[in-house]
């Protein structure tokens, strides 16, 4: 091209053309029936909170319906452009139905640090206190912000609700703590409560590490832009090519994360962990706002959460009002989707709408609108799975060791892989197989898909994956009963009591009761000898004297491992039999025991690894039983 003049010439002068688009475009918004408010909230310290208000057109005196996530306030509201709410709202973390029809105010803010909000990003950010010297915590940003909604919005009765699931179940829950007089109602669904004891991150300290995705996508950037890559197609390949979590951590960069650092510096249960388990915060404070616990029977991601934070705060509903359950055949927050079937188990009618419109509906009116009637519900709504009936219960769980109007009864693991109530005869006892941590258990069939809901992903089923693979394999133990002739009713936790040796010096234990289908199923001819789980954890061996004491296990000793697995409802129906069983991986979910004894499993050596020959006892002595929560003879 020709050069540039510098001489002093003047600029060469072009036609005008301009833009074709405005400084500042004004949408018109006049047709659609509702009004958008984006506001940035100012919190006590002056950081600004991005929430998006949606108020239907027209309503005066409408009651608030606050979510607070992570997961951008934006995408949240925005899910399909529309004049309408209600496609708007659809999908996470809207029970669009209940929120639309009831004429709500829709409000979901950004948490502080992520997406549109300003200020700092803590993975559940602990409480002010020793975990966190700020004076802000998502109870002062649920407070700050509940305030400002009832000074601002002028559509609105003054009466906020707090719901969510999940991560935006948590926040109810800290919404609860000093709560603001105008928060008149939590709904937490599903809620994180203890990252180590059972839900996101550790089960009884065996390492979620599928969740790392989570952790870097959500940790790396305020809006979630570095996404998590894979150069594998099967999970199981993944994480045994980088053979350890730490050192996966390492190549993916993780230790620029804050939150994966501290994941790697607390393995054990200590103060780190017990300190902000959000059970144990509220057991410590006042009951002041009526809660509605939501609870999955079948929830892959935090099954812990919504019934240890039931059993911190029931013992202080003096009044009976202020504390409903309810529990649902579901997945991780399937109850705001159709919940008609579940992976194969069908459940003959749509369990979501149901408790949609005849337990949340009611339950937030009473509440949020003003006038409205109280709500008929049972402190307790519970769905019995086998039998498909909702039950209405006056408490939670019917049977148990001990307190409960049922008392558990042991269900002993016996000789030739049989399972019955009669404790074992005498002489020795035992089954045998060899864990090799070179070729751990898949927890589902492979290849394995990555975590997460998007693209057809079948993560949120895997809890009711036929567990038959397993039961084929040498390296899990199978103990069945009897064809039952009379239903088998459970209410409550399964408690394991295994007495196991392992030739290692750290071990994993993970056990799963199953609900044999019969041989063949007429109506639904792919259910026949299908083994469903209705209860199944791991337990980390090293923390059997203690959570926040690992410890070498003494090899080739029987040993006692004590854990509970997750409350079921179930009704083991005649014709189907009851199987346990026991294997020492769940992988790629958890991470693999060396089954070496090494200070901090992250960064177990690849040298650390090594073939175990793993005993499970059925003596008289050393009798190996799951402890049933048995409702009557
Ligand atoms: N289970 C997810 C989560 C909650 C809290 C912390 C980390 C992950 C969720 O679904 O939000």
């Amino acid at each position: 091209g020709a050069a540039l003049a510098t001489d002093g010439a003047p600029p060469p002068q072009y036609p005008n053309y301009p833009s074709e688009t405005p400084a500042q475009f004004t949408p018109v918004t006049s047709s659609y029936d509702y009004v958008e408010r984006d506001v940035m909230i100012p919190m006590r310290d002056g950081v600004k909170l991005y929430t998006v208000i949606l108020i239907p057109k027209g309503v005066t005196h409408a009651g608030m319906v606050l979510t607070r996530t992570p997961y951008s306030a934006k995408e949240l509201t925005h899910h399909v452009m529309s004049g309408h709410l209600g496609p708007m709202l659809e999908g996470y973390d809207n029970a669009t139905d209940v929120i639309v029809e009831d004429h709500y105010i829709r409000v979901i803010q950004d948490i502080r640090g992520k997406y549109g909000s300003e200020g700092d990003y803590v993975m559940n950010r602990p409480i002010h206190g020793p975990l966190n010297p700020t004076p802000v915590d998502d109870a002062t940003d649920t407070y700050d912000t509940i305030d400002w909604l009832v000074k601002n919005v002028s559509e609105s009765n003054g009466k906020v609700g707090t719901i969510g699931i999940s991560y935006d179940g948590f926040e109810p829950l800290m919404s609860m703590i000093h709560p603001h007089p105008a928060l008149k109602v939590a709904v937490p669904m599903n809620p994180m409560v203890d990252g180590w004891m059972g839900d996101d991150w550790f089960h009884h300290g065996a390492f979620r590490q599928q969740n790392m995705s989570y952790i870097y996508e959500q940790s790396a950037s305020r809006d979630n832009s570095y996404k998590w890559w894979t150069s594998y197609h099967d999970e199981y390949d993944l994480f045994m090519h980088y053979v350890s979590a730490g050192e996966l951590g390492r190549a993916y960069g993780m230790e620029q994360l804050g939150f994966w650092n501290k994941m790697l510096a607390h393995p054990a249960y200590d103060s780190f962990w017990s300190e902000q388990a959000v059970d144990k915060v509220l057991a410590a404070q006042p009951l002041k706002v009526p809660t509605m616990l939501v609870h999955s029977l079948w929830d892959q991601e935090d099954i812990y959460g919504a019934l240890a934070v039931y059993r911190a705060i029931k013992p202080k509903d003096t009044s009976g009002n202020m504390v409903k359950l309810v529990m649902g055949p579901w997945h991780h927050g399937q109850e705001i989707e159709d919940a008609s079937s579940l992976g194969a188990i069908q459940f003959g009618s749509d369990t979501g709408k149901y408790f949609r419109e005849h337990i949340l509906r009611p339950y937030l009116a009473q509440y949020l609108k003003d006038g409205a009637p109280k709500a008929d519900l049972a402190p307790v709504t519970a769905y019995q799975t086998g039998t498909n009936q909702w039950q209405r219960l006056d408490h939670w769980p019917l049977a148990c060791e001990q307190g409960c109007a049922s008392k558990s009864r042991p269900l002993y693991l016996e000789a030739d892989n049989k399972l019955g109530f009669s404790a074992p005869g005498a002489g020795a006892g035992f089954d045998e197989y060899v864990s090799d941590p070179a070729h751990p258990v898949p927890f589902r069939a492979r290849p394995i898909q990555p975590m997460g809901y998007d693209n057809g992903l079948t993560w949120s089923e895997w809890l009711v994956d036929d567990q038959r693979e397993a039961s084929g394999r040498t390296d899990v133990v199978t103990y069945v009963s009897d064809v039952l002739t009379q239903p088998l009713t459970i209410a409550g936790a399964p408690i394991v009591h295994l007495v196991a040796s392992t030739s290692g010096t750290d071990s994993d234990w993970v056990v799963k009761l199953i609900d044999v289908y019969p041989d063949q199923v007429a109506e639904q001819p792919e259910m026949g000898g299908y083994q469903l789980a209705v209860a199944m954890d791991i337990f980390r061996g090293r923390y059997r004297e203690g959570y926040d004491n690992p410890k070498p296990l003494a090899a080739n000793q029987p040993l006692t491992y004590r854990f509970d697995l997750p409350n079921a409802n179930h009704v083991f129906l005649p014709g189907h039999r009851v199987m346990v069983q026991v294997q020492s991986s769940w992988f790629p979910l958890y991470d693999r025991n060396p089954q070496t004894f090494v200070p901090n499993i992250f960064w177990a050596k690849p040298a650390d690894y090594k073939k175990a020959t793993q005993r499970i006892y059925h003596s008289a002595d050393e009798a190996s039983y799951i402890s049933l929560p048995v409702i009557g003879d």
